[in-house]
This record gives structure tokens, C-alpha cells and sequence, in this order.
């Protein structure tokens, strides 16, 4: 076999970075960065290499399995047909919906599915047969605030304004750290290359965060913020533009309503009323909101460390009314909007809130989803519509979702389960079926969620690196079958099944680049095939009011729900009481590492080398307090649970706070990932509470959480 080069995106994160892949046959030689990808210009980061161990993973499930006690009564799992495994799901689903109901079937899908373009087109072909109200995702762990701010202000869930980084004078960054997590809601390849270019033509970052992160070493001003206070902070700030007559929305006075309704329903929350609270001075406060006015182009912008808070659908309102009030939406060098090649928010239904609520406690849907906190109670908890037979697709919500302790117990008393994923993990462990699909280099790859938020216009589509084995199904594949298997047991029709890339042809055909939209590009799939390393389409255009998905295509600032929460964050903070806890008087954050990845990527002994890093960050003033040692095991315990965790001195930890990254814990028995077990760690959410969410969002408050830690 001859040597070839592969291009390929690696679709571990969201910074899609461009590939090479060598290989010789079957064998990978070599993975190194694109320069000629027009978006990602080279960059890759430690976790590329992974991609070819994921590849060759022995413990990657090659064949479905199904759960069974062995002689002994231990439990085992034996290899099966793929048409067994497929018919036994099929059918147990179907047995499950017609005794107790639709909303008996429980489904979690997790975030790489949305790496997966096939999980994307074709879930729907299971899904459709199954209208469930009982529909769960990483989502609400994750950026539920985010699509609540673009729904409201934007009209649609998936119109998120991009920072324009590359043509920025002044970017103020809450609860993010792009140089671990290379960008979220913000595909940006190469963030470090592009902070030192901001700084280096005098502009200015300005990082928010109770740690003083990789992100906040190359920043301008980095400000400690006590967690989940960012509300009041950002309340201060837009006061302020109001207060200090430095709002001026310019060109979006035309087609914005609603500021002066904000200004007078903020206008208690001033910089004095925030300070003692976030422990950010009144002063400090005032000089951001002038210095993003005076700004040419300037950019608010928060992250996870604002989201998975007790007010994350307010922080990310107010993050967008100030890039509002400040004239910075739509603006280059300020926050836009990408114009993909496939364009799902010209195409997708924009998403609505609150239509139906959870069961038991009664929690608004988002997307026809409830919170991901409501999933154990709902599996547990008696009486009419309780999940008895759950799916699961890309997650591994034991480790990712709070009070894992809880789920992981509840999923051992459903009736059936079944997990498309290619791993037996924490969560997986508890199916009767598992169905592994095609490692990632062997089926083709486009990046329909992505190439949405990125800081340039661009379009690739990756060619399958390896052939699919013989007898192995795509996760599209899976879906198909098991929807025609439903089908046939329901006895309606099945769908036809149009292969993933023929779907984008087809977005791409209607799409903003096409031909039949006038555009010299005459975007095709066959076109965009031509070019391995993608197409440059261009830098991020000025695209309001006609991108606007609102009816009426304006932007009303003073959205009722938020508008209404307002009152929520007045009165925890108004109240004199310190709502600590003296018992817990501790705030958990969490954080992440750039060889990490969620749960999943700690089976691979390249990017898990080196010293443990589930260690708990405390500063050493607090360690003190504590007569605490360096090094030493500490018990940390929340309401719901205590876990046992060496504690490393951090000088970069805010006093008061404490850092455990999430995705670890792999010391649960019966799982298959070697490596992982001998990285165990502790998973920090065993610590995390279900009953800890954004009361307006149902977003799970994972960060934040009230903590007590002493010497073991
Ligand atoms: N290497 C790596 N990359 C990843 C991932 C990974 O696990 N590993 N996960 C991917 C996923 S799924 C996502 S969603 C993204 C997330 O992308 P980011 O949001 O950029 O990632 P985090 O590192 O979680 O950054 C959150 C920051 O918020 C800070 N923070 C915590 N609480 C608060 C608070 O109350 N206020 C403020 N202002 N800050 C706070 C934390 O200290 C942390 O620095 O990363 C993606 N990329
Ligand atoms: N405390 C705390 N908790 C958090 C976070 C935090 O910062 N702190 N972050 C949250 C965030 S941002 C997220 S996105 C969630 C993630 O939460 P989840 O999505 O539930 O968890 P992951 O760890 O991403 O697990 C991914 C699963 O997908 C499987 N998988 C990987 N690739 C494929 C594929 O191509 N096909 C299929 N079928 N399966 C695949 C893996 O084997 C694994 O089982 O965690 C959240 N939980
Ligand atoms: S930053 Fe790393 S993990 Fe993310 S896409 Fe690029 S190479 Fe892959
Ligand atoms: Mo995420």
C-alpha cells in the first residue's frame, strides 16, 4: 500500500481545525495542521493526535453488545448480531410505548453529537416515532442561555453574535478560557495567535474570572469576580452606559426597541449596589463600561463560567444589550453574524420556550427538551409519564450532569436502555444494548454546527479516511435502521434515508453561496469536494436587519422574561444576609485543560501522561485557614455528596473559591476504558446539585456550588 494524505477537520472541539492525516494502508503515520485551511491556517492542539487513538482504541466497541449475568451472577457483555441488537432495541422501545405511553421513553443525546453532522440529519428518523415530552441533552448543562438570548433578541435560538477578534479594539471576556477550550459559541482556531495580534496593534482584553487563567495571562486586566455575581456586574456596566449617556446604539437605532425600558428597569443595580458582591470595585466597573464606549469596535462576550450559574439566561441577555447599547452588534470588529454556506437558521424552526414543563418538578422545555437535572427524578419518581426505557447518544450524562450519584442509580432502575455510543462508560454501563458506530475517520464529515459560529466565513466537507469495515453502521446508519424497524412495527411508513452529504448539497444549493442565490461561489458539494482544506468565503459581513429571524425584524431589547428576573437578582442581593452557608463556605468552580476533553478522552494514554490533574485549586491563604497541606487528600462535600481529592496551592484561585474540573471519576466498576480507569479521578459532579439551576432557564448551576473541604 502506497502512502497517501488525507484532509480532514478534526471535530473534537469547536475550533474545527483542518488535518493532514499520512496514513500507510491501515496504519496512520502522521496528523499534523492545514496550513491552507482557510479558517484554522495550521493551527491544531495536543488533542489532534487523539484522533488516531480513537481510531485504534482497543476498548472502541467494533460490535454491538448486550448486558447479561454470567453463570457466576456476574455481569458480562456478550457480542451480538447487529440485526439482533437493532430488532431487541426496536422492539423493547415499542413493547415500553405501547403499554405505558410515549413519554415513557426517555431520550439524552450528548455534545458530540453535535460533532457528528450524520447524528444531526438523521436522529430525527428514531425520533419522529417517539414525540416524548421526555426529551434531555448536554444542552442545559451547557449553553441553554445562550439560544434564550438569541430566541428573544434575534428570533431565532441559533443566531449567536461571533466575536469579531481579528478587527477588535477592546474585548471584555467573561467566564471563558478559549486558551484551554480553544472557543465555544466562538469557532476560533488559534485564539492565542489572535489575542497576542490584538494586543500587539494596542488593543485590549479585559478577562473576568475567578481564576486567573492561561486566558487572563495574556490579557490586559484580568478582574477576580466572586462566582455566579456577573448579573450585577453586567447590570452595573450597562447602567452605567445609561447613566453616564455613553449608550449609543447608532445604526441599530433603526430597528432596536426597548433600551429605554431596560435603562429604567436597571437603573438600581449601579456599580456601589454590584461591588461588595462580585468584589469588583465601583471604579473599575465604571472605567470598562467607558473604555468599551470609546472603543472603535469593541466586544462583550461570556461564556460557560456565566451560563451554568444560577443566572445564566440573564447574564447572556445583558451580555448582548450592551454590544447593543454600545453600537457593536453587527458591527465589524464588534459581535456578528456568520454567513455559513448551509445556513440552519434561514432553514430551522427558531425554537420556542416553556410550551411544556417537566413532569415532577414542573421545569420549562427549551426545543422540546427539558433540564437535564430532571432526569433522574423523572426515571425514579411513580405515576403517569415516568421514563421506564431510556436512549442515550453521545453522552455520558453520570459524569456531566449534577448529582450524578443519583442518575447513576436511577439508570439501574429503568426496565431498558439502550446507548449508541462506542464506549461501555459511567453511563453506558447501565444499557442492554450498546451500538457502536464507524470510528470518526471512517465516515466523511461536515460541520453544520460550526462553521455558524466561526470568526470567518469559510465551507470544507472531510472524505472518510478509512473505509468502513465490513458489516459496521455510520451513527446515521443506526438511526435509519432502527427508525425503519419502528416504523414497521408501527406500521407506518418508513422514511426514505438520503445519505448526510446529499442533505448538504442540498442546503448549499439553497444556501447563501449558491447559484440560484446569485452568488459567484455556486456553492455544490462538488465544489466545496474540490477544495480539501475548504473554501475562504470571506470576513464576517454587517447582515441586520435583514439576518433577523423576529417577525417583525426588530430587535426588542426589553424581553418580558428576563426583564422579569431582574426582580429574582435584586432580592437575593438586596437582602443584608450573606445567603453562605457558614457550613459551606466555600464556591466551586470548575475548569478545563487543553488534553482534556467532557468525559470521554481520558482512555488515551497521550493526552492523559503526566501529573494527575483532577486535583482540587484552593488558595493558599484559605489552605492555611484550613491547615490544609499542599498535596495532601481533602474531603470536599456539597448538599449532595463528599468526594476525596488531592488539594494543589494556586496562588491564581480567588480566596474564597475552589476549582475541580468535571469529566472524571472513572472508578466506577464495570466499565471498559483501561486508561481512563487508572486516571481515575473524582467527578465533580458527584458534588454538583440537581436541585442548583437557572430558575429562569433551567440551565443546571454546576459552577458556583457551595462547598466545605477539610483534611481528610
Ligand atoms: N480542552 C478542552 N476543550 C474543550 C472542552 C473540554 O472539556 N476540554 N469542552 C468543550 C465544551 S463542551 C465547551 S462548552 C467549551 C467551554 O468553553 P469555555 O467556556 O471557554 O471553557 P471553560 O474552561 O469552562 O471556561 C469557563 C471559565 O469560567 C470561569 N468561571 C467559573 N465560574 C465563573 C463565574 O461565576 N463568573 C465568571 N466570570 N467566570 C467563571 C472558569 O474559571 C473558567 O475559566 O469548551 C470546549 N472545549
Ligand atoms: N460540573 C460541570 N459539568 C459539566 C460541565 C462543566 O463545565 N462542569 N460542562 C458541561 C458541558 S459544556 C457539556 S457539553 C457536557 C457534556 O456532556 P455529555 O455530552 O453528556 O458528555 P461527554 O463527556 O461529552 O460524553 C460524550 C459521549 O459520547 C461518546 N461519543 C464520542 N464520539 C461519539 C460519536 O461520534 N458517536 C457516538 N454515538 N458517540 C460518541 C463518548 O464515548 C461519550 O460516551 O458536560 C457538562 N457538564
Ligand atoms: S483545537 Fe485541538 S481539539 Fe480542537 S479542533 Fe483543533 S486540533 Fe481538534
Ligand atoms: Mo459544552
Amino acid at each position: 500500500m502506497s502512502r497517501q494524505i488525507h484532509h480532514r477537520a478534526c471535530h473534537l472541539c469547536e475550533a474545527i481545525c483542518g488535518v493532514l492525516i499520512e496514513t500507510d494502508g491501515t496504519e496512520i503515520i502522521s496528523i499534523r495542521g492545514d496550513k491552507d485551511d482557510p479558517l484554522s491556517r495550521g493551527h491544531i492542539c495536543p488533542k489532534a493526535v487523539a484522533l488516531r487513538d480513537i481510531h485504534e482504541d482497543p476498548d472502541r466497541l467494533r460490535q454491538p453488545v448486550k448486558r447479561i449475568t454470567d453463570e457466576q451472577g456476574n455481569i458480562a457483555w456478550q457480542e451480538i448480531s447487529w440485526d439482533e441488537a437493532l430488532d431487541t432495541t426496536a422492539q423493547s422501545l415499542m413493547d415500553i410505548y405501547n403499554r405505558d405511553g410515549v413519554h415513557a421513553i426517555g431520550i439524552y443525546m450528548g455534545n458530540p453529537s453535535v460533532h457528528n453532522y450524520g447524528m444531526m440529519t438523521h436522529q430525527n428518523n428514531l425520533f419522529r416515532h417517539f414525540r416524548t415530552n421526555n426529551r434531555f441533552s448536554a444542552t442545559s448543562v451547557d449553553q441553554l442561555p445562550h439560544h434564550l438570548a438569541s430566541l428573544w433578541l434575534y428570533g431565532h435560538k441559533s443566531l449567536f453574535p461571533i466575536p469579531d477578534i481579528d478587527r477588535t479594539d477592546y474585548f471584555l471576556m467573561l467566564g471563558a478560557n478559549p486558551l484551554a477550550s480553544n472557543g465555544s459559541i466562538w469557532t476560533v482556531p488559534d485564539v492565542k495567535k489572535r489575542i497576542k495580534a490584538l494586543t500587539a496593534r494596542g488593543g485590549k482584553l479585559v478577562v473576568i474570572d475567578p481564576r486567573r487563567t492561561e486566558t487572563a495571562e495574556l490579557a490586559s486586566e484580568h478582574h477576580f469576580i466572586k462566582p455566579g455575581t456577573d448579573a450585577l456586574f453586567l447590570a452595573a456596566l450597562l447602567n452605567t452606559l445609561f447613566v453616564e449617556q455613553l449608550a449609543n446604539p447608532d445604526q441599530l437605532a433603526d430597528y432596536t426597541t426597548g433600551l429605554d425600558e431596560v435603562a429604567h428597569a436597571i437603573a438600581e443595580f449601579t456599580p456601589e449596589f454590584a461591588a461588595p458582591h462580585t468584589g469588583i470595585a465601583a471604579e473599575t466597573v465604571k472605567q470598562i463600561a467607558r473604555d468599551l464606549a470609546a472603543a472603535d469596535a469593541g466586544i462583550c462576550y461570556g461564556r460557560l463560567g456565566v451560563s451554568i450559574h444560577a443566572y445564566g439566561a440573564l447574564n447572556q441577555w445583558l451580555i448582548q444589550l450592551i454590544n447593543i447599547a454600545t453600537g457593536n452588534l453587527d458591527k465589524p470588529g464588534g459581535s456578528m453574524f456568520t454567513l455559513p454556506a448551509v445556513d440552519s437558521v434561514s432553514t430551522s424552526s427558531p425554537g420556542g420556550f416553556g410550551r411544556h414543563h417537566s413532569r415532577v418538578r414542573g421545569l420549562p422545555e427549551f426545543d422540546r427538551e427539558i433540564p437535564a437535572a430532571a432526569l433522574a427524578e423523572e426515571i425514579t419518581t411513580q405515576g403517569e409519564g415516568q421514563i421506564r426505557a431510556l436512549f442515550t447518544g453521545a453522552g455520558n450524562p453520570v459524569l456531566s450532569t449534577p448529582n450524578g450519584v443519583n442518575l447513576d442509580k436511577a439508570l439501574a432502575s429503568l426496565e431498558f436502555m439502550a446507548s449508541l455510543d462506542p464506549y461501555i462508560n459511567e453511563t453506558t454501563r447501565h444499557a442492554n444494548i450498546i451500538l457502536p458506530p464507524t470510528s470518526p475517520l471512517e465516515h466523511d464529515h461536515y460541520d453544520i454546527a460550526f462553521h455558524i459560529n466561526a470568526v470567518r466565513n469559510t465551507t470544507r466537507h472531510s472524505e472518510a479516511v478509512f473505509e468502513k469495515p465490513e458489516g459496521a453502521l455510520h451513527d446515521w446508519e443506526i438511526f435509519t435502521e432502527l427508525g425503519n424497524r419502528v416504523a414497521k412495527l408501527l406500521s407506518t411508513d418508513t422514511a426514505p434515508s438520503i445519505p448526510p452529504d446529499q442533505i448538504m448539497d442540498m442546503g448549499m444549493q439553497m444556501g447563501p453561496y449558491s447559484e440560484s442565490q446569485g452568488s459567484d461561489f455556486k456553492l455544490t458539494m462538488d465544489v466545496v469536494r474540490a477544495s480539501p482544506s475548504g473554501i475562504d468565503l470571506g470576513p464576517l459581513k454587517p447582515q441586520l436587519p435583514e439576518r433577523l429571524r423576529s417577525k417583525d425584524k426588530m430587535i426588542h431589547c426589553d424581553s418580558p422574561l428576563p426583564m422579569e428576573d431582574l426582580a429574582r437578582l435584586r432580592d437575593e442581593f438586596s437582602n443584608e444576609e450573606s445567603s453562605e452557608k457558614a457550613d459551606r463556605p466555600l464556591r466551586l468552580i470548575g475548569r478545563r485543560h487543553v488534553r482534556d476533553n467532557n468525559s470521554w478522552m481520558h482512555n488515551y494514554h497521550r493526552l492523559v501522561k503526566g501529573r494527575n490533574r483532577c486535583t482540587l485549586l484552593m488558595h493558599p491563604q484559605d489552605m492555611s485557614e484550613l491547615s490544609l497541606e499542599d498535596g495532601s487528600a481533602v474531603s470536599v462535600s456539597s448538599r449532595v455528596g463528599t468526594v476525596s481529592v488531592p488539594v494543589e496551592a494556586c496562588e491564581d484561585m480567588m480566596q474564597g473559591v475552589v476549582s475541580l474540573p468535571h469529566g472524571y471519576g472513572h472508578n466506577r466498576p464495570g466499565t471498559r476504558m483501561d486508561i481512563a480507569k487508572e486516571n481515575a479521578g473524582v467527578s465533580c459532579n458527584d458534588l454538583t446539585d440537581e436541585l442548583a439551576l437557572d430558575a429562569l432557564s433551567g440551565n443546571a448551576a454546576v459552577n458556583g456550588v457551595q462547598v466545605s473541604v477539610s483534611a481528610r
